[in-house]
């Protein structure tokens, strides 16, 4: 009887929690490892997780302790960042090269050992040295603590969607033919869903990207844009979504036919599948690139012979903002619900106001005399030869200076079309902020070389987006609109083209914090710059001791 009992009660448990994501300490090892790999009829090799692009998913929950092994196999110095995961004090497991530890050199190993404390939703890893994350990336799931339920009706299945982009060239190549010419670096030649290009009748192994389905149910979409430098517009002909979670934070639902994803940003859609049969066009299109990756929605049940309904993919104008997108920015809430509050601070002890911008460097070397170089507030970062995590922990002098300023150097008409001095100034300097200050940054995009919008992305927090407009921020007027109450948390954040945005968020995670365009090039071209949070008194306040695989520089 007690037996029966007591086999009743394991099965039962088993049903809540699937016996492979029930375990609270997670174990993977990723053997980065170069593959060839066929894609608009050609093959090429490239650096992979495992031999899989995208890299495995990595599925966990809520609370749970990650402890990734990366091998380096290849021939290039790799790290790999947990983009949107916290890491609690715990910058080490960061994978932010020269940031936050020195590359894993070629023959090293590391662990990373994390935890995701407080976070669910989607979020995804990449390479986070140069290029690599073009190929270095992959899916992070984290499901809720076991018990704990979606605030939204439980999908029949759950679908990872990696969009990312494909060169035919080598990406690392790529990169330095930019900066030693000093032009801008050639446009990826496709864009990529989960892998696939576009179906193409002239190679049949390319088939496109095929998500079969049943008919009648609801599933959700977990849409993850790890392209370098697009943003990416995201349809499938014929349906509507609900999106119901961004950057790993839940949303109030949201109801649209178009989703936009921006470099670096993640965002959990519900797909009701209430067509019943058919195959209907699934497409991912770039804001800059003409070429866009195609898919397809699959009725299960419904003939291969059928014909796609196909849709027409947007073609915004280059770097535009567009109502439909300002309507979505606009529109997307936090829960702030009792189990999920928005905790937004309403006193703020550093007030920042950062521009964001290209430049231009000379350049005598370059085949036009200058480079185009990136900034914030005038600065050009200088990456550092030693981690500013290690020079900051074990107080190393001459790694860099603390005097990023909290104001751009000069005022001036930062959206207008009058022409100003190009040049940036150059240097390491982060913005140091005491234990659990609150902080506010307005972020304003400012028409130097171009006008385009910029997907700002801090590492080490989620913050609040309070408010965002076109022009110069108003410091007086633009507060007034600001949302306290149940404004979106994400980790990246689009600024408008030619406009602003402003965040809030408590710098209770001591460390030191990449904050950057999430567009690639931008980051190779500067628009870098870095936050220490100082220690806190308190016993739960500083910074971990290093872990002793940390690779060297
Ligand atoms: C990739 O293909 C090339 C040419 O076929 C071959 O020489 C090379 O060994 C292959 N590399 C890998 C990692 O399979
Ligand atoms: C999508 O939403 C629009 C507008 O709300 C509605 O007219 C349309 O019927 C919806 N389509 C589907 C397939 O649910
Ligand atoms: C139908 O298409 C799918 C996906 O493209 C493929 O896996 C399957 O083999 C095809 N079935 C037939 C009967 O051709
Ligand atoms: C944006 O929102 C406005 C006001 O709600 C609406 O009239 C307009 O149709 C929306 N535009 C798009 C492209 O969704
Ligand atoms: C940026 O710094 C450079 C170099 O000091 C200077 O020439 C330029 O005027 C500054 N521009 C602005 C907008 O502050
Ligand atoms: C951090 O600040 C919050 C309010 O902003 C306060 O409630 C909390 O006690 C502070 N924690 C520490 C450790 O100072
Ligand atoms: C510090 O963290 C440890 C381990 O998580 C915990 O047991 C302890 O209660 C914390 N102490 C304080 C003062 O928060
Ligand atoms: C790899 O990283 C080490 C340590 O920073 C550096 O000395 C070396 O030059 C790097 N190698 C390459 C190929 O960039
Ligand atoms: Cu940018």
């Amino acid at each position: 009887m007690m037996a029966t009992w007591i086999r009743v009660v394991v099965l039962v448990m088993a049903c809540l929690v699937p016996a492979s994501v029930d375990s609270k300490v997670r174990r993977y090892n990723f053997d980065v490892v170069t593959k060839n790999t066929t894609k608009l009829c050609s093959t090429k090799p490239i650096v992979t997780i495992n031999g899989k692009f995208p890299g495995p998913t990595i599925i966990a929950r809520e609370d749970d302790t990650l402890l990734i092994t990366v091998n380096n196999h290849v021939d290039y110095n790799v790290t790999i960042h947990w983009h949107g995961v916290k890491q609690f004090r715990n910058g080490w497991a960061d994978g932010t090269a020269y940031i936050t530890q020195c590359p894993i050199q070629p023959g090293q190993s590391y662990v990373h050992n994390f935890m995701l404390t407080g976070q669910r939703g989607t979020l995804f890893y990449h390479a986070h040295i140069f290029w690599l994350r073009a190929t270095l990336h992959g899916a992070i799931v984290i499901l809720p603590k076991p018990g704990v339920s979606y605030p939204f009706p439980k999908p029949r299945e759950e679908k990872v969607i990696v969009l990312a982009e494909w060169w035919k060239s080598d990406v690392e190549a790529v990169l330095n033919e930019a900066l030693q010419t000093g032009l801008t670096p050639s446009r990826s030649d496709t864009q990529t869903i989960n892998g696939y290009a576009k179906p193409t009748l002239s190679c049949p192994s390319e088939r496109g990207y095929t998500l079969q389905v049943e008919p009648g149910r609801t599933y959700i979409l977990r849409v993850i844009n790890a392209a370098l430098n697009e943003f990416i517009y995201f349809k499938i002909a014929g349906h509507n979504f609900t999106i119901v979670e961004v950057d790993a934070s839940y949303t109030k639902p949201y109801n649209t036919d178009t989703v936009l994803i921006a470099s670096g940003q993640t965002t959990n859609l519900l797909l009701t599948t209430n067509l019943g049969t058919g195959k209907f066009m699934i497409s991912a299109s770039p804001f800059k690139n003409k070429i866009i990756a195609t898919g397809t929605l699959h009725y299960i049940g419904t003939s291969n012979d059928t014909a796609t309904i196909v849709l027409t993919p947007i073609r915004p104008s280059e770097g535009a903002s567009t109502p439909l997108v300002d309507n979505i920015t606009d529109a997307l809430r936090s829960l702030n619900s009792k189990e999920y509050p928005a905790t937004v601070p309403l006193k703020i002890d550093h007030s920042l106001f950062f521009t964001i911008g290209l430049g231009m460097k000379s350049c005598p070397t370059c085949t036009i005399g200058i480079r185009v170089v990136a900034h914030i507030n005038n600065i050009t970062f200088d990456t550092p030869s030693t981690s500013l995590l290690q020079a900051h922990y074990f107080n190393i002098k001459g790694v860099y200076t603390d005097d990023f300023p909290a104001n751009p150097p000069n005022k001036f008409d930062y959206t207008g079309i009058q022409p100003i001095n190009p040049h940036t100034m150059h240097g390491t300097r982060v913005y140091r902020l005491p234990y659990n200050s609150t902080v506010q940054l307005v972020l304003q995009d400012t028409v130097r070389l171009a006008l385009e919008s910029h997907p700002m992305h801090l590492h080490g927090f989620s913050f609040y987006a309070i408010g965002s407009g076109l022009g110069n921020f108003d410091p007086v007027k633009d507060p007034k609109n600001f949302n306290l109450i149940d404004p979106v948390e994400r980790n990246t954040v689009s600024v408008p083209a030619g406009g602003w945005l402003a965040i809030r968020f408590t710098a209770n995670n001591p460390g030191v914090w990449f904050m950057h365009c999430h567009i690639e090039v931008h980051t190779s071209w500067g628009m870098t710059m870095a936050l220490v949070v100082d220690n806190g008194n308190g016993p739960n306040e500083s910074v971990l001791p290093p872990p002793p695989d940390l690779p060297k520089c």
